[in-house]
């Protein structure tokens, strides 16, 4: 039969994963191996956030030394993925200048509204149908531009996460589609940087590449990498590079309208649409358009995510406590429902320096009681990430027009299968829980479409709806949830909801 074996990396915020994917193109089946994982740490340098760049270089080396030891010899191409809007800036000789930001630095703070002054919100919204964070690419060169002028002047190319990574490993510079349309400096309806945008806030144009379409073959290991793993060069594929678009590509869907919500440290929750949607009220909910493979269009928005809770369990280690995700859960579920609720993406949660503190301090705020232990905190964060999944995806639903009968879930957060039970409650619906490895698969087959091994799209959401599990949860305790949700809204309207 004829069987095709790759390797994904995929790099999450909190964790980047080496994974080995098999496709029996007889059989209709996908298995995967993960064959490496590390955790991604960030590092605070004096006043600055920066992601650990040269670590994550020698991680994926690691992964792909790895394939070698495990006697994968037939790896018939790569590709990496990673979360979106941060980048690295190479000089005219091609080393990189400085280490890259990270997105929830503080140097981006204040900065939106600045942007917003000379650019205007609606127009910037018409021209890029991105939502405004305030860590997107644009507002993050300029802070640059404006506190740190000498590296942008240095500047020769501007690369995205993926981007440099793969640079790295093949000595060639591409700018991949998906990721790009993070930035906020790309245009939605021409599918180019806006050179309007880039020149009104006086940005240097020239570092920006022409982009490669997702799927794109972009070069080989080079000859120096293969000499100093001792490995055989292996084709490398521009897939989906921005991790969400990746882990939508993965979604089980059977039909064409479907709802999904991508959970891992962020939770992404949307549809895909064949246009980008930028009506006035799109614009005012704050809903973003990012770029899919293959032409398609991600109507989503960010949602704080599990950051909340692996911060909280960052700040508890710190105390000296170790319990795992699954230990948290745990002690959640036993707390009595429905006490306190925060909206989770209040600016406050972005990075702030306690995360328990914090969300202690808007219950106070907002005149609730205050959650006191680890596992009240959990609940806490657990029934209102899914109460605000309601929310959003009843503004979906409102901003595509379509109604949906369940959402699925993919992504590392499917292991709190709490959480997936209180989505199911929350929203009344059904949820569909699978596959965990979202991103990574999305990142697979769109491999394996480049290399003509699966037909498009649809093939690929098949093919793994058939290889991989999915678990359905139904609603519970309805008129708990419901009265709940009108507390949730009552509180985060009380607070600076977005
Ligand atoms: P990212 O790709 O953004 O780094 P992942 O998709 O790997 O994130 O998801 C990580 C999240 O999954 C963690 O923050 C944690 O909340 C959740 N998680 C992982 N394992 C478990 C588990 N065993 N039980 C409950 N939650 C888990
Ligand atoms: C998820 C993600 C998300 C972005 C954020 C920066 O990992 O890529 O889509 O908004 O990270």
């Amino acid at each position: 039969s004829t069987t095709s074996t790759v390797l994904a990396f995929d790099l999450g915020a909190s964790s980047g994963r080496a994974i080995v994917g098999r496709l029996d193109s007889e059989a209709g089946r996908i298995t995967i191996e993960e064959i490496h994982r590390f955790s991604n740490d960030p590092v605070q340098v004096g006043n600055h956030l920066h992601w650990d760049i040269l670590r994550l270089l020698h991680e994926l080396k690691q992964g792909i030394l790895q394939t070698k030891y495990l006697g994968y010899t037939n790896i018939e191409s790569l590709a990496i993925d990673s979360w979106a809007v941060d980048f690295g800036l190479l000089a005219a000789n091609g080393e990189l200048l400085g280490n890259p930001y990270h997105y929830r630095d503080h140097h981006t703070d204040g900065i939106m509204s600045e942007v917003m002054d000379i650019v205007g919100r609606e127009k910037l919204y018409a021209l890029t149908g991105l939502q405004f964070l305030q860590f997107n690419s644009i507002f993050q060169l300029y802070a640059l531009q404006k506190n740190n002028p000498e590296l942008l002047d240095r500047a020769a190319t501007f690369l995205m996460i993926p981007d440099l990574l793969r640079y790295f490993l093949t000595g060639e510079k591409h700018s991949e589609f998906s990721n790009a349309t993070t930035t906020q400096l790309f245009n939605a309806t021409s599918f180019t940087w806006d050179a309007s945008l880039i020149e009104q806030l006086r940005l240097p144009e020239d570092i920006f590449l022409p982009p490669v379409a997702s799927g794109t073959r972009v070069g080989s290991l080079s000859p120096a990498v293969c000499e100093e793993l001792d490995v055989p060069s292996i084709p490398v594929i521009a897939v989906g590079e921005h991790d969400t678009a990746s882990a939508v590509v993965a979604v089980p869907a059977l039909d064409d309208d479907f709802a999904f919500l991508s959970c891992g440290t962020w939770s992404l929750l949307g549809t895909e649409t064949e246009k980008p949607v930028l009506t006035e009220q799109a614009l005012a909910w704050n809903f973003t358009n990012e770029g899919g493979v293959y032409g398609t269009n991600r109507l989503l928005k960010n949602i704080m995510g599990l950051w909340l809770i692996q911060e909280c369990k960052r700040a508890w280690e710190k105390e000296g406590k170790t319990a795992s995700f699954a230990e948290l859960v745990k002690q959640a579920e036993t707390v009595k429902p429905f006490q306190f609720f925060i909206d989770p993406d209040d600016d406050m949660f972005l990075n702030p320096a306690h995360m328990p503190k914090q969300i202690q301090q808007y219950c106070r705020d907002t005149e609730q009681a205050v959650p006191q232990t680890d596992g009240e905190i959990v609940r806490c964060i657990m029934e209102s990430l899914a109460l605000k999944y309601r929310f959003i995806l009843e503004r979906t639903e409102q901003l595509s027009g379509k109604t949906y009968r369940g959402l699925h879930i993919v992504g590392g957060g499917i292991q709190n299968e709490l959480l997936c039970q209180f989505t199911a409650s929350a929203t009344q619906r059904e949820v569909w829980a699978g596959p965990v490895e979202g991103s990574a698969l999305g990142n697979l087959v769109v491999q394996w479409i480049s290399l003509g091994y699966i037909a498009n799209l649809r093939e690929a959401r098949k093919l793994i709806r058939n290889s991989f599990p999915v678990k359905t949860y139904h609603p519970q305790d309805e008129a708990g949830w419901q009265a709940a949700y009108t507390s949730f809204c009552d509180v985060a309207s009380r607070s600076t909801v977005k």
